[in-house]
């Protein structure tokens, strides 16, 4: 069987390459989806998602019993539970290391933003509030210390930026990383204390949901910013929502919400928030090395290949598989 699923749209490109491999099934585009499913899913060894808002659990992959394969666009698979698909002989794979670089970039673009306000700034000459005076001055990068939560792939590219920006950078994970220099703090909290920017890239899901409390943002304090990139669920929102309305912490950059795409309309309304529609890894040049991975992870799988970005959770070869 060469049958894969797409339950949602995705980049065309995915599209005409799975056609040309396989026999593809658009489920956006059946009239009626239950019947649809019902139809196709003994069928189904392949499923191509998209990172985003549509959760791939136990319940849905559950309905394809010859379901082997399920591969996501993005590194971030917190909408794939992946613990399940490993437990029943399902493989999950991502698309890592093609957009650390693109994420990196897009970090310190929004720290910019964030601490010298370039946005606001951009705003004020369309207003034509130049003529009537100077943009007011900013703060810095300069002498600042910023703490990575979570030095993966992409907080290490994002460190080495921060190091040419002459930024002194430190960090937090669950364990120290080997191969950097940079201080390791052992707690979260003892790492927000001594940082004035804390800048989260961490991966989502229930083992990092709400890691950025109202501690955590009182211990970066008054003027400390907070930038983040990891996914929405990793900063508890309304706290970070309070922490800026009393000034408890001084600004915050954000390209991730809990609720994609919806934004608290409390951030919009605030002049000391810089706002990203989720776009790290949005440029043409990335997303098509994410998309040609989406491709080439189930094209390996039905050549009878190794994939070749597994997440950790479904190894391979994939083990044993329990009855679904
Ligand atoms: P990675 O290489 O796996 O790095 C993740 C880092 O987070 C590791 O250093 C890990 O260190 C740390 N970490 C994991 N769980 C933790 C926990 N419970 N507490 C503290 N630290 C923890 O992943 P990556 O490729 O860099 O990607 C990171 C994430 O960035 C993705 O999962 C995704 O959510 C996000 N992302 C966002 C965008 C965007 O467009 N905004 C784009 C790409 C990725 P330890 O194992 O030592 O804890
Ligand atoms: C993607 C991301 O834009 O890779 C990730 O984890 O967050 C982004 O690169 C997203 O997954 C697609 O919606």
């Amino acid at each position: 069987m060469r049958d894969v699923l797409m339950p949602a749209p995705m980049m065309p490109m995915i599209a005409e390459q799975l056609a040309g491999v396989a026999t593809l099934h658009k489920l956006w585009e059946a009239p009626d989806r239950d019947a649809a499913l019902a139809a196709l899913a003994p069928k189904i060894v392949a499923m191509a998602v998209g990172g985003g808002h549509q959760p791939i659990d136990a319940a849905f992959m559950g309905r394809f019993p010859n379901l082997k394969i399920v591969s996501s666009f993005g590194v971030g698979y917190d909408h794939v539970d992946a613990a399940w698909a490993g437990a029943h002989g399902i493989l999950v794979t991502n698309t890592p290391d093609v957009l650390n670089e693109e994420v990196a970039d897009t970090a310190l673009g929004l720290l910019l933003c964030t601490v010298r306000r370039f946005p606001q700034a951009e705003r004020f000459v369309r207003a034509g509030k130049w003529l009537e005076g100077n943009f007011p001055l900013t703060d810095s990068l300069r002498g600042k210390t910023i703490g990575i939560l979570g030095l993966g792939r992409i907080g290490k590219a994002i460190a080495r930026r921060c190091e040419a920006f002459g930024l002194k950078v430190v960090y937090h994970g669950r364990s120290p990383q080997d191969d950097v220099g940079y201080l390791y703090f052992p707690t979260l909290l003892g790492m927000a204390r001594a940082v004035d920017i804390l800048l989260v890239i961490t991966p989502g899901g229930p083992a990092t949901a709400g890691l950025v409390n109202a501690e955590v943002l009182d211990a970066l304090g008054p003027r400390g910013t907070l930038i983040n990139v990891a996914r929405g669920s990793v900063v508890d929102e309304p706290a970070l929502v309070e922490a800026l309305r009393q000034g408890r912490i001084a600004a915050a950059g954000l390209d991730v919400f809990a609720d994609e795409p919806r934004v608290p309309q409390a951030l919009i309304e605030m002049d000391n928030v810089v706002l990203l529609p989720h776009v790290g890894s949005g440029s043409h040049h990335t997303r098509r090395a994410m998309a040609q991975l989406v491709i080439d992870n189930i094209a390996a799988f039905l050549d009878g290949r190794p994939p070749l970005t597994p997440v950790p959770e479904t190894p391979w070869p994939v083990a044993g598989a329990k009855a679904k």
